[in-house]
């Protein structure tokens, strides 16, 4: 099995954040049915899940062997990890059964991603852009989103699939400082977020922001958020299935309009309040 650690695949070229399209790039990144018609039946059966059921089926023993993997590389931490998280990506993208999602550690989490490998950044070559219909368009680092005001929630998460994980423990900054320290323009009525996958992108609008648990998160179950879940900066919407939570963010654009995001082309409802959209009836996170 090949795997890439670059955080993109062979053919799409790196760094292009969807800043100017909003649909994916190639075939392979859509879903073969739009999700809702398969997610509305609550598909809590991982083999029904929309957001796993991608590329062609992995064999149970494979991933069972990925698993085994991943429980060494916790043993021998660092570069290991590294890899097995590549291995987990293109793993889990083509893994129907979600077995992948259930990771030594990984405390109820599925892991999700519509790109084949997951990307890393770090101290250095991390940074959030905030920019369009703003004053002060501005490029922070890690350091730099530490030093503001944290907040921490402690919240159930819920996917739109039909697992859900209670009280996970989130930290991070509010989008509403970001966006007062931006200085946000009269025109501006919403957010569009990219990722440095390269791939998914999510939109909130402008009062859903605002609100007080609407977090770019740096930290996850008390821990810097992993490069599974994410990391090192993810967004947790709290209130909202987690597909609004866009992992590997890396830039947040004030727009005129609302623009849908990734899973939005394919039926999950823009406003994604969990218990009050795309049909279902959870109880709510926030
Ligand atoms: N960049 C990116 N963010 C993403 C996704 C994704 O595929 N790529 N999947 C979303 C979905 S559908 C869910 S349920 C959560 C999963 O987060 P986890 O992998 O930390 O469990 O991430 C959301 N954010
Ligand atoms: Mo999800």
């Amino acid at each position: 099995m090949s795997n890439h650690s670059s955080g993109h695949s062979p053919g799409r070229p790196p760094g292009d954040a969807a800043g100017d399209e909003h649909l994916p790039r190639t075939a392979r990144d859509l879903p073969k049915d739009p999700p809702r018609k398969r997610a509305r039946k609550g598909a809590e059966d991982p083999a029904q899940d929309p957001e796993l059921g991608r590329g062609s089926p992995v064999g149970r023993r494979l991933v069972l062997g990925m698993l085994g993997l991943g429980a060494a590389g916790v043993a021998v931490g660092g570069s290991m990890q590294d890899r097995i998280d590549s291995v987990l990506a293109s793993v889990s993208a083509k893994d129907p059964t979600g077995v992948t999602g259930l990771l030594p550690g990984g405390g109820g989490f599925r892991f999700y991603s519509v790109s084949e490998s997951i990307p890393h950044r770090g101290e250095d070559d991390y940074r959030l852009t905030i920019g369009g219909l703003v004053d002060r368009p501005v490029s922070y680092r890690l350091a730099d989103l530490r030093a503001l005001p944290q907040v921490h929630l402690v919240r159930d998460v819920q996917c739109v699939t039909g697992w859900r994980v209670p009280r996970t423990a989130f930290s991070g900054v509010r989008l509403s400082t970001l966006l007062d320290a931006a200085g946000v323009k009269s025109s501006g009525t919403a957010l569009h977020f990219t990722c440095f996958d390269g791939v998914y992108t999510e939109s909130l609008t402008l009062e859903q922001a605002r609100r007080g648990d609407m977090l770019v998160a740096l930290t996850m179950d008390g821990k810097p958020v992993t490069a599974a879940h994410g990391g090192p900066v993810r967004l947790y919407a709290a209130p909202m299935y987690f597909y609004k939570s866009a992992k590997w963010l890396s830039g947040i654009t004030v727009t005129k309009d609302v623009q849908p995001g990734y899973w939005e082309h394919y039926g999950y409802d823009v406003d994604g309040w969990v218990g009050k959209s795309n049909g279902r009836h959870d109880d709510p996170t926030s």
